[in-house]
């Protein structure tokens, strides 16, 4: 091949990558920060004429770094590199600061946005136009950067801007459940991002992208190891790992914290007991809080479970969860440092019904707990079901912080070969009306501190991140961590605007694509509540593993761990009565809500089998007997995946090929899993039922005891060498 031939290939290889075209693979790494070019000439040209100039003095990390997003996003969407200028060149400008260095401008930064919020507006500036960025602190520059660079990213107009935005929840977190051998508790996007043996000597580029990509979405914490906690973590040799990452996150305000296992005194410290009242024991945590932050001084506490699921904690000294928390409270309150304290507790006395034991443990302690603590609760009352109701908690505690603990990571949600977009899943619980404070007390407003302005607030979710290429495992596992930074900044921000905003930032400005794949995202979650666990059905999943279905679960190591402890299937009927007649957990609620969900006129079917134990011929409101209403829900389940790799297939050529065939590949498995769950639970339920399947449906390939007896080895999400099973 000739010298200029070849020359010329290479250029037009370079242009072709550089124009985002289909025919190349893109392996998602970038997440929604893909800065794809902008598609649309006239719109481009328009973006690079009103951002010809900038003006944006860095002196902080923090503001180099903001710059350095802004330069870099503007050279790939727009292949512009602005001239740095001192003086605005009327309407070809950028102006971007906090208060110091608009002061020369005379610029007011107005207090009403806070520490963390910002301003992007047109505006005149001694006659001559230009845009503004403008925040009260080098954090808020780095939001309203983001969120400008957002704007063309969806290619809106930035002629005649005006935002002002700010964030409604102070903490706003990701839980790792990551290992120290880099397993990852419930983790299916492969091993721990954090290279502990590679620490503190070794910072992986991923540390940089990983706060980058929170810092987009206004996530500020970032807690790096499981809540199983290894004592371990708060060993000098680990610490200096920690401060490694820590001096990674600051630049982008982001706070690391540390998952804490209570006896740590004992297992570390050489003490003879971990009681919080005990001297030596307060001691120790005073000891090692100032210890840890001589490391890192700005260090954001500690996320705790205790007494729960073998962990040690408090109660194992006769004390409360109060004397716990507040313990460690003390020791960080002079630096400023919090407690999230984990009500996801059940003990191993098996209570009647599992349901009710955070709200009993912890109702009696409100108001009992120290200015910095906050309550950590699972959207639900058992466990990251793919549908709960709100966790009764919400709203009885007016006296304390509670902080809401959403799970990304897909443990009871099809894991990461399931398309299951949860914004609709958050909204539902943060929407819901607890009514504790009247009509309209929703669990949003409860948790964002609006009846009780002296609370902390906070949201925190289970972070889906791994070390695979894509972070998340499936392409569109990213757009929950996306969902959920955004949640966490404003919970009333609807789940279509945000699925809108990360397709098109992730994949293509496309309509054609846009549109159809928005409609099957915010259709996702309910479809997998159909092939799953219908009808207010909850834990049937497979034990241990929680991978595929497991209604028969009968002998796991505790009955509240057993499939039918929950489902109560028998020939009478099916589903937990939690009414009067029953374990009576509906109480926990306000009465409204109480009155609505026990009366079988106003409960929803969503919610139907969380709280009534009804027979198989129950008539339901569409007319259908319960058992036929049953087996509907989980065939349009299974068929709605179906539907949605139809419309995926068209998308063929709209983006890149290869998240194309990734995707396409695990909708193929997905599907395959849902018909699973489909025919395993309406066989299993149907033992009980002894009624048919309307004879239209597809027939199962299989009898059920192929189900029963089906084992998985290596499911991914347990450590160790764990390899079974159901
Ligand atoms: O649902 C359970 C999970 C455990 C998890 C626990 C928790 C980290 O199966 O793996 O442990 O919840 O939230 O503490």
């Amino acid at each position: 091949m000739g010298k200029y031939s070849l020359k010329y290939l290479c250029v037009l290889m370079l242009l072709l990558l550089k124009t985002g075209s289909s025919a190349f693979a893109d392996n998602g790494y970038k997440l929604w920060l893909e800065y794809n070019k902008v598609g649309n000439p006239q719109l481009a040209v328009a973006y690079r004429q009103q951002l010809s100039y900038v003006i944006f003095p860095a002196a902080s990390d923090r503001l180099k770094a903001a710059k350095s997003e802004l330069l870099t996003g503007l050279d790939e969407m727009l292949t512009l590199k602005p001239v740095d200028a001192k003086s605005i060149i009327n309407g070809q400008t950028i102006i971007i600061g906090t208060p110091q260095l608009l002061k020369s401008f005379s610029i007011a930064v107005p207090d009403s946005i806070g520490g963390e919020g910002y301003l992007i507006k047109t505006t005149l500036i001694g006659q001559k136009k230009c845009i503004l960025i403008a925040a009260n602190s080098d954090v808020g520059v780095i939001y309203g950067v983001f969120n400008f660079l957002k704007l063309i990213q969806i290619n809106q107009s930035i002629s005649k801007l005006n935002i002002s935005d700010h964030p409604r929840m102070m903490y706003r977190v990701l839980d790792h459940w990551d290992n120290l051998n880099r397993t990852v508790e419930r983790g299916y996007a492969g091993s721990s991002i954090w290279n502990w043996h590679k620490l503190p000597g070794v910072i992986d580029q991923r540390y940089i992208d990983y706060a980058r990509a929170n810092a987009s979405v206004g996530i500020n914490g970032s807690v790096v190891n499981n809540v199983n906690a290894d004592a371990l973590i708060l060993s000098p040799q680990y610490l200096l790992k920690v401060q490694a990452l820590a001096n990674v996150f600051r630049t982008y305000g982001i706070k690391i914290y540390l998952s804490v296992k209570f006896s740590s005194p004992v297992e570390l410290g050489g003490l003879k007991t971990a009681d919080p009242l005990d001297p030596a024991v307060k001691k120790w945590w005073t000891d090692k809080a100032d210890e840890i932050y001589s490391y890192i001084p700005d260090f954001g506490g500690f996320l705790v479970k205790a007494n729960s699921e073998g962990q040690p904690g408090p109660q194992s000294y006769g004390r409360t969860h109060a004397d716990g928390a507040n313990m460690l409270a003390d020791a960080l309150a002079p630096h400023h440092g919090i407690v999230m304290w984990r009500a996801f507790v059940y003990d191993n006395k098996v209570p009647d019904d599992r349901f009710k034991q955070a709200y009993n443990e912890f109702k009696p302690l409100d108001g009992k707990f120290k200015d910095n603590v906050i309550v950590q609760v699972k959207n639900g009352p058992i466990d990251f079901q793919p549908r709960e109701p709100f966790h009764p908690l919400f709203g009885a505690m007016p006296n304390t912080p509670l902080m809401m603990e959403f799970q990304l990571t897909q443990e009871y949600l099809g894991f990461s070969t399931h398309l299951v977009y949860e914004a609709p899943l958050f909204a539902e619980c943060l929407q819901s009306d607890t009514y504790t404070r009247g009509k309209g007390s929703t669990v949003a407003r409860i948790i964002r501190g609006d009846f009780n302005k002296k609370l902390i607030t906070g949201m925190a979710g289970v972070a889906n991140i791994g070390a695979d290429l894509n972070w998340c495992g499936h392409p569109f596992a990213q757009a929950n961590w996306y969902a959920f930074g955004r949640t966490a900044w404003n919970s009333d921000q609807s789940p279509a605007v945000i699925a809108d905003d990360w397709l098109r930032m992730t994949f293509t400005d496309d309509e054609n694509f846009v549109s159809p794949v928005k409609k099957f995202m915010l259709q996702s979650r309910e479809n997998t509540v159909n092939y799953m666990a219908p009808l207010g059905l909850h834990h049937i999943m497979g034990v241990s593993t929680h991978y595929g279905p497991g209604p028969w679960v009968d002998n796991a190591g505790r009955p509240d761990w057993n499939a039918t402890y929950y489902h109560k299937a028998d020939s009478a009927g099916i589903g937990f009565d939690r009414t009067a007649t029953g374990s009576n957990a509906l109480t926990q609620y306000a009465p409204e809500v109480k009155a609505r969900w026990e009366s079988l006129q106003t409960c929803p079917d969503e919610y139907l089998l969380w709280f009534h134990h009804l027979s198989w011929t129950y008539k339901m409101s569409s007319g259908r007997s319960l058992w036929d209403e049953l087996v509907y829900h989980y065939y349009a389940g299974a068929e709605s995946v179906k539907q949605m790799s139809r419309t995926w297939e068209k998308m063929e050529g709209k983006i890149d090929a290869e998240r194309f065939s990734e995707v396409k590949q695990l909708m193929q498995v997905q599907l395959n899993e849902a018909i699973t769950w489909r025919d395993a639970c309406v066989l299993y339920f149907q033992t009980f039922s002894k009624m048919p399947i309307e004879t239209t449906y597809p027939k199962s390939q299989h009898p059920l005891d192929y189900y029963r007896n089906t084992k998985f080895y290596y499911v991914p999400g347990i450590g160790g060498n764990n390899y079974m099973t159901n």
